[in-house]
């Protein structure tokens, strides 16, 4: 079974817990105090739908300075996880700023993005109610949403594992894209691979080839 890496970026405000997150995935540990991060990574394997995967983790500044450097893991990111505090309305604000920017840097709407409220345990604190956010992820053309504890392990496994199966599912679309759109390769789906004497794999067009594909314009409507 192939071994698949993909890289994940943790985003939001300073304090909402994104290093407690992270920590509780990879090691399965609570961090009370609070120690602001520069930028940390991570590695850890997991099983997602009986594919064994390797998720490369970046815990990210919440009070980032550098923007060339959020450009760069902004490009290289392949998975988003946009934390707020349940507990602080503005953290949930300052989030879109940094969805438009992921778009932007990677010229693409389908970046897969789960947004999570995070510090579930402080319910008495609320300041963003649960519809107000699954409201903003419905807006971010219906991103999942997930309310997490980092404190007592509530929903983090859920968050990692769900951002994953976006990027398998991206990933799986994408290399269709560029099966179809790569005329020296065979398709994955290929029928008839012996019917070309000379041993050709290409795309065939003229009528009577006997496979007909459809116009691009299609295949984009089918994607
Ligand atoms: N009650 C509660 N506190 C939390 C939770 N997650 C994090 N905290 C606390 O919030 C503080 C900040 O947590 P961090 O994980 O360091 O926050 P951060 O988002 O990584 O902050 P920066 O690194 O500055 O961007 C710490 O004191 C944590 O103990 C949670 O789920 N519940
Ligand atoms: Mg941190």
């Amino acid at each position: 079974m192939s071994q698949r890496e993909y890289h994940i970026v943790v985003l939001g405000s300073g304090g909402v817990g994104k290093s407690c997150l992270t920590a509780q995935f990879v090691q399965n540990v609570w961090i009370e105090s609070y120690d602001p991060t520069i930028e940390d990574s991570y590695r850890k394997g997991i099983m997602v739908d009986g594919r064994h995967v390797v998720l490369e983790i970046l815990d990210t500044a919440g009070t980032e300075q550098f923007t060339a450097m959020r450009e760069l893991y902004m490009k290289t990111g392949q998975g988003f996880l946009l934390v707020f505090s349940i507990t602080s309305m503005t953290s949930l604000h300052e989030l879109a700023e940094l969805r438009e920017q992921i778009i932007r840097i990677k010229d693409d709407m389908r970046v897969p993005i789960v947004l999570v409220g995070n510090k579930s345990d402080l319910e008495e604190d609320r300041a963003v109610s649960r519809a107000r956010a699954f409201a903003v992820s419905q807006s971010w053309g219906g991103c999942p949403y997930y309310e997490t504890s980092a404190r007592r392990r509530a929903n983090v496994d859920e968050v990692f594992t769900d951002l994953c199966r976006q990027i398998i599912l991206k990933d799986m679309k994408d290399a269709q894209v560029r099966d179809y759109d790569n005329p020296r390769r065979p398709h994955r789906n290929q029928r008839y691979p012996d019917r070309d004497s000379g041993g050709r794999t290409g795309r065939r067009t003229g009528e009577g080839s006997g496979r007909r594909r459809p116009k691009k314009k299609e295949r984009c409507t089918i994607l």
